[in-house]
């Protein structure tokens, strides 16, 4: 699917800004008939994008499930009567249905990718008068939805009613709302649909096979340097080939864009339609327990990225993507799983621009529940819960995650999951018809499905390339107890290895930690203990050089469900919700820049005053003589 953008044949209208928004407790607005006619004064003001629980001062707002509204007007110019016209929303948690002006336009399901539907037939035009649409969203989850939930009423209304009472097994606040742009995108009548590059390597050379879905086949493809000049042009018919002699690989040290226009060429050879394509030329691989960015030995450094900030929620913003991507130089990360699901488009541009690696995971999360860990009751991957209509909601978003972000170079694995029941036979199975149809997808990218499992109980390490691990040693288990992570991380790492010789990847390990908090000695929730915690498990990854990478949990603190574990949301952030450092931070500073500045490769794009003041050269990720840590006792 291709992001909207304004070309000389192109147009994009932003819809966003104050739109009207009514609560829909009872769930009666479709009887109402809400989706047509005026509303009367009972709603109030929301921006988009946004989620709206954060906005409005009340706990109803904030903890509503069930349906809600939205709604605004809009003006269309004569001139686009002649193009095609399409609504887009680049996401609407979780599940959404439009209607324009009185007229039911499209549905979607899922709340963490874009969709859109030609308005042509529905749209007035000019002087035809004033265009009204309305979006009714529903927050609610159940075993059909990504990520799941339970409905169940609590007995206990506060009108004497029962009210709905939703529950997840994810660790993130179940924000909802209009979460990214909406727009009207215009482009011309039998214009490019979609198209997709894939490079390839040749020896020295890169070569970029493009591919366009248009009603009609011919167009010219050229591929730009950064400063406009041209590298190379072709001619294809649906596809075409470029090659690229001396192609300036992208990586996160150095993230060249070359820019692919696609012209859509008519019957007499003239320009139909223009899209214009960021395009960072690499390539990955894995070779036995490698990761290779370009054929050369990758290490991922950084962390787990929430969509998640002060009074926006969910919501898309600019200044805090930015912000974000300043924090990531400026620790000298080189990546972010975009945990727990599918990132904005917005970001993932940011991201091919600044050199920030991404593994772009889908929101199967809250498929294990750690509850019921010692007393298995029902299994996760049965009828009664995730099975078939989840499964194939799980294939369809899998699917247009790929179909939406395939073309980007930051993207350089996919998760297919996190955290989820491996250890049953039938998850196995569903996991089985992912990963197929994700290698079917896109064959150039490594996949992996994010672990919680002992490796003695996870089934799935033969489908993924990278073995992706979360674990806690020291918090949740062997609570508080720094010096018993050596131990008990060496010898897990080690029987990962034994059981599946593959790269491995410490996906999530961190600690909570209230800033301003100071404890000698280091006690949980100090800022001194978060930085002893971190430490002790990167001295682990440091001697197993079969270890590809090192994303601390969390990039930033941020909002989950209320609860007993949680202090004001989870504060494993290294950085707080406000995006300021905790002490950790300048601790990881230390420990990135100077992998960098030894393996270029990993480096952030810029490198402001690398820190000094610590000798990390003993550090040795990737390296093949490095000393291996004796298998401890469990
Ligand atoms: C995990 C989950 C993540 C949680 C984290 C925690 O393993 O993947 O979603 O937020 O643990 O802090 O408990």
């Amino acid at each position: 699917m291709l992001y909207p953008i304004d070309t000389e044949t192109r147009e994009v209208r932003d819809l966003n800004g104050i739109w009207d928004f009514r609560l829909d407790p009872e769930d009666h607005g479709i009887a109402a008939k809400w989706f047509c006619g005026p509303w009367n004064s009972q709603e109030i003001a929301m921006p988009v994008p946004a989620s709206y629980n954060d906005i409005s001062t009340e706990a109803k707002v904030r903890d509503h499930v069930g349906p809600v509204w939205y709604r605004r007007t809009f003006f269309c110019p004569d001139a686009w009567a002649a193009k095609h016209v399409a609504l887009r929303f680049g996401a609407a948690a979780h599940a959404a249905q439009v209607w324009l002006n009185g007229q039911m336009l499209c549905s979607h399901r899922g709340g963490f990718l874009p969709f859109e539907a030609q308005v042509n037939s529905l749209i007035r035009f000019g002087s035809e008068g004033e265009n009204v649409v309305v979006v009714r969203l529903d927050n609610r989850l159940d075993w059909t939805t990504l990520p799941p939930g339970e409905l169940s009423e609590s007995s206990i209304g506060v009108d004497g009613k029962a009210a709905r009472r939703q529950t997840y097994f994810h660790d993130f606040f179940n924000y909802a709302g209009l979460h990214r742009p909406v727009r009207l995108v215009v482009h011309p009548v039998g214009g490019i649909e979609d198209i997709q590059a894939r490079v390839t390597r040749a020896g020295e050379e890169a070569r970029v096979a493009v591919e366009v879905a248009a009603a009609r086949p011919i167009f010219q493809a050229t591929l730009l340097h950064a400063d406009g000049t041209i590298v190379t042009t072709l001619r294809g018919a649906k596809q075409a080939e470029l090659a690229v002699p001396e192609p300036r690989w992208w990586s996160p040290g150095h993230p060249y864009l070359y820019s692919l226009r696609v012209e859509l060429l008519g019957d007499g050879g003239e320009v139909v339609d223009v899209y214009r394509l960021p395009l960072g030329l690499r390539t990955v691989r894995v070779e036995q327990d490698r990761f290779l960015l370009n054929e050369r030995p990758f290490y991922f450094t950084g962390f787990g990225r929430h969509e998640d900030s002060d009074l926006r929620g969910k919501g898309a913003d600019d200044v805090v993507d930015q912000r974000d991507a300043n924090l990531l130089k400026w620790i000298g990360a080189n990546s972010i799983r975009t945990s727990h699901y599918p990132c904005s488009e917005e970001f993932l541009r940011l991201a091919d621009r600044e050199g920030i690696a991404v593994i772009g995971e889908c929101p199967a999360v809250g498929l294990f529940k750690f509850e019921e860990q010692e007393n298995p009751t029902t299994p996760i991957f049965c009828d009664e819960r995730a099975g078939e209509k989840l499964r194939q909601h799980h294939l369809d978003t899998v699917r247009d995650m790929i179909n939406r972000d395939r073309n980007h170079a930051c993207i350089l694995m996919w998760s297919l999951g996190n955290e989820t029941a491996t250890h049953e036979a039938a998850g196995v199975a569903h996991f089985t018809g992912v990963a197929q149809l994700a290698r079917a997808l896109d064959p150039t990218r490594p996949i992996t499905i994010v672990e919680c499992n002992y490796p003695r109980y996870s089934k799935i390490g033969h489908l993924v390339d990278v073995i992706a691990v979360n674990r806690y040693f020291g918090w949740y288990l062997e609570t508080g107890d720094l010096a018993a992570i050596a131990g008990k991380l060496g010898a897990e790492l080690e029987e990962w290895r034994r059981r599946w010789p593959k790269p491995f990847l410490l996906s999530e390990y961190g600690a909570d930690t209230i800033p301003g908090l100071h404890k000698l000695p280091a006690v949980m929730f100090s800022e001194e203990f978060q930085v002893e915690y971190v430490k002790a498990c990167n001295d682990v990854l440091d001697r197993c050089p079969y270890v590809v990478g090192e994303h601390v949990w969390a990039f930033t603190d941020f909002a989950t469900k209320q609860g007993i574990t949680r202090i004001d949301g989870n504060r494993k952030g290294v950085f707080t919700r406000q995006r300021q450092p905790k002490a950790v931070a300048h601790y990881l500073r230390r420990r990135w820049h100077t992998l960098a500045t030894k393996h270029s490769q990993f480096s952030p794009n810029s490198n402001p005053t690398p820190p000094q003041h610590e000798d990390l050269a003993s550090i040795h990720p990737n390296g093949s003589a490095s000393e291996r840590l004796p298998s401890a006792s469990r």
